[in-house]
């Protein structure tokens, strides 16, 4: 059965360009609800192991740079079907390949500056929400 949660993070391109209302209002819209939400600044460290599934790849040291570049909102969505769900709202991991009116194709810089994150599966989702809340702290 799919799961009804999935996590995401607004990243700093898109802090950077004072974007976090406009995405939450498409997120909400798309009928997501927030259970969760943090603003603050991944250090190196952190942003490394948040990603280590990708470590050596060529494009790894490059997002760790960028994820810990300045602060991010990390949110846990949500809504029946939310992984798949959300992985639609947000459109493919490179700008160029995005769907018209998903997020990414919206605010994405490029792809490494790609607006947001997706959790890509129920099992991720949940390891992903651990990494940045306590139970307490979810509502
Ligand atoms: P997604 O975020 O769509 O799940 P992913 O898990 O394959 O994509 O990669 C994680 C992040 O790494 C992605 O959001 C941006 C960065 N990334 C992926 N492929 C890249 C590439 N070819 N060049 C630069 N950055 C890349
Ligand atoms: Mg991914």
């Amino acid at each position: 059965m799919a799961g009804k949660q999935t996590f995401t993070m607004i990243k700093p391109d898109a802090v950077g360009k004072n974007a976090i209302g406009p995405i939450l209002k498409i997120i909400n819209e798309a009928g997501f609800v927030v259970k969760a939400m943090k603003y603050t600044q991944l250090t190196k460290a952190k942003a490394g192991a948040f990603y280590t599934v990708h470590n050596g790849k060529p494009f790894y040291e490059g997002l760790v740079e960028f994820m810990s570049s300045g602060p991010i909102v990390a949110i846990i969505l949500e809504k029946e079907n939310a992984v798949e769900d959300f992985r639609e709202l947000i459109g493919a991991t490179n700008p160029e390949n995005a769907a018209p009116g998903t997020i990414r194709n919206l605010f994405a810089t490029n792809v490494q500056m790609n607006a947001v994150h997706g959790s890509d599966s129920d099992e991720n989702a949940i390891i992903e929400s651990d990494f940045f809340f306590s139970k307490t702290e979810r509502f």
